[in-house]
């Protein structure tokens, strides 16, 4: 087999990064370890920034969205019993999130890839590339109990933190920033009305929640847990008890409880692996960084170095000129920095730091009720939140 684009990973990266390179008429296949089944159902990230979006829309598969895509133009941080509404709009000069599920966003990805002809290999096992030091690099991997091998240009490495293309950077040639904090997110999916129109972060003595939401019927919502949490202690009664403390404004807000449809723990960390590629190989997305959810960033920014990488593949395989590919990691860490730093300050400030002092928590109280009480302050969470400039 041959193809211009050999793409690991059937995630949002991988899959719009196939697809933006379609319209740009670059060949590709995509090789996936789990089935489309699984891949379609993995709830993971909820919230689009306004150009992921448009990037969507602009790309002929924001059709769904458009209609099912939930609008959102402001958050509400909670904390000491009150709640103060964050006006992204008003903030950010009209812009604004959609909440729209990610696994709804890898669904229309695959639709369209499948109805253009995209070449997309799913329950493809043992993968391994070959040859990213040269100029004809390969992929093999097995599926259907056959060992196959595609010859191609270039390597995108789409396959997620847990995925092999990073281990192909030489050690010599990388180095890895990495933090990991003393606590995880319990996430639950409800068959509950979501109480609130809007995303509730909030801060609690009991630790962090937040209440989101994937429809008008289902419920997505996050309690702050111990790294380690044993889920079993965690009964569908304590879940819902620990969201109404967490959440309480004045001891009146209560969440809509219902059957609790998944449950999982989110481990947090942030990592960055510099540069974001070496030789014919490329990092995208969760391959390449890792941020804590608490700014909703994960897909956002996977979607941005979508953007860096297939304008920069479509110019090499258009003129032959490498530049922008030369320039790809040094453009992406641009934003993955300016967003690793975004997303650790909303989780320093939201949650309990179980060795953080009294003065501390002090720091962090007066930090958030600046946040709220200056538009100054509140401006830079909501710049940050809708999604930065692509160009910054
Ligand atoms: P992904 O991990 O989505 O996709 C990688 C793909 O590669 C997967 O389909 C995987 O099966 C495949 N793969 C892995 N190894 C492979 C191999 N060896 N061969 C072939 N294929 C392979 N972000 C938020 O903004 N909000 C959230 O609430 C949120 N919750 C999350 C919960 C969990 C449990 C996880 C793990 C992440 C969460 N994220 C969240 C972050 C998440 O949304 C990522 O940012 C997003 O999935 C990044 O997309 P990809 O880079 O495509 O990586
Ligand atoms: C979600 O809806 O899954 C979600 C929303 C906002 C976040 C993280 C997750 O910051």
């Amino acid at each position: 087999m041959r193809t211009q684009v050999a793409i690991i990973g059937a995630g949002p990266s991988g899959l719009l990064l196939s697809h933006l390179l379609h319209l740009e008429g670059v060949d590709t296949v995509v090789v996936e370890s789990q089935s489309r089944a699984y891949v379609e159902a993995r709830i993971r990230a909820g919230v689009l920034e306004h150009g992921a979006a448009q990037t969507l829309v602009e790309a002929g598969v924001g059709a769904r969205l458009q209609r099912e895509g939930l609008v959102h133009h402001g958050i509400n941080l909670n904390f000491s019993g009150q709640t103060h509404r964050i006006d992204l709009s008003d903030l950010t000069g009209g812009s604004a999130v959609t909440v729209y599920g990610q696994h709804e966003v890898v669904k229309d990805l695959i639709e369209a890839r499948l109805s253009s002809g995209g070449d997309l290999r799913f329950a493809a096992s043992d993968v391994q590339i070959s040859g990213i030091d040269g100029d004809a690099p390969g992929l093999a991997f097995t599926q259907d109990g056959q060992r196959q091998e595609i010859a191609c240009a270039f390597v995108a490495g789409c396959d997620g933190f847990h995925g092999v293309s990073r281990g192909y950077v030489p050690a010599s040639q990388h180095r890895i920033y990495e933090r990991s904090y003393p606590f995880a997110w319990l996430g639950i999916l409800a068959a509950a009305r979501p109480a609130s129109e809007e995303l509730i972060y909030a801060r609690h003595a009991n630790g962090f929640a937040l209440l989101s939401m994937r429809s008008a019927e289902i419920t997505r919502a996050y309690l702050q847990c111990a790294p380690d949490e044993d889920l079993a202690q965690w009964s569908d009664a304590h879940v819902w008890d620990e969201l109404h403390k967490r959440l309480e404004v004045d001891g009146a807000f209560r969440v809509n409880e219902g059957p609790i449809l998944q449950r999982g723990v989110t481990p947090m960390r942030s990592f960055v692996i510099e540069p974001m590629q070496y030789r014919r190989l490329f990092l995208v997305g969760d391959a390449a960084h890792i941020v804590p959810p608490t700014g909703a960033k994960g897909m956002n920014l996977a979607m941005a170095d979508v953007r860096v990488l297939s304008r920069a593949l479509a110019d090499y395989f258009r003129s032959g000129k490498t530049d922008r590919l030369d320039a790809y990691s040094a453009t992406c860490l641009r934003r993955v920095w300016q967003v690793q730093r975004f997303s650790w300050w909303m989780t320093a400030l939201l949650h309990r730091f179980p060795d953080a002092d009294a003065f501390g928590e002090r720091l962090r109280d007066a930090e958030l009720r600046h946040v709220v009480s200056s538009r100054a302050a509140s401006r830079v969470l909501a710049e940050n939140y809708v999604g930065l400039p692509y160009d910054i």
